[in-house]
């Protein structure tokens, strides 16, 4: 599967997420963040796309890079964090550019403490994934991948 065009597919990251593999590795797994955008890079190039791979502890920065993927990506794949469970902010911002949008998750937050059960964004996004670890990562683009290159009607 390839998808063609020359717009890049958005990879944010939300809070914290600059530790991975630092702590938490009984959760989150042991490969860094930086390991994870390998794997993205060499997905994308599998399917002729490109990545534009970022991360924020600031949750009106990931708001203004969703406005910007509004304008210059092709999708976004957005692993939000703690914000997923807060953000009325990122809910409207996804709500507010035309581009899919992919929700993702590194732990399955629905097995996880309840107040990781609920996410503020997903109504927003075209789907979720969560519970894969790093694979979560080339799961989401996946999928977005598969979203453009057969849109709904
Ligand atoms: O499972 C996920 O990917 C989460 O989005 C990760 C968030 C958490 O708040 C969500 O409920 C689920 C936490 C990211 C923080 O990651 C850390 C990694 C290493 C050490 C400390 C935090």
């Amino acid at each position: 599967m390839t998808v063609s065009g020359s717009k890049p597919l958005f990879v944010l990251n939300g809070p914290n997420l600059n530790l991975l593999g630092q702590r938490e590795r009984g959760v989150y797994g042991s490969a860094t963040l930086k390991d994870v955008e390998a794997e993205c890079h060499a997905l994308a190039e599998a399917l002729a796309m490109t990545v534009d791979f970022r991360q924020s502890n600031s949750e009106g920065e990931l708001v203004d890079w969703l406005h910007e993927a509004g304008q210059k990506a092709a999708g976004v794949a957005i692993n939000a964090g703690a914000y997923t469970h807060t953000s009325i902010a990122l809910h409207d911002a996804i709500k507010g550019i035309d581009v899919p949008v992919v929700e993702l998750h590194l732990s399955n937050i629905h097995a996880r403490e309840s107040f990781r059960h609920h996410s503020m964004i997903s109504a927003a996004c075209i789907g979720q994934i969560c519970g894969f670890g790093t694979a979560s990562y080339t799961l989401a683009l996946r999928a977005l991948a598969d979203r453009l290159s057969k849109p709904l009607g």
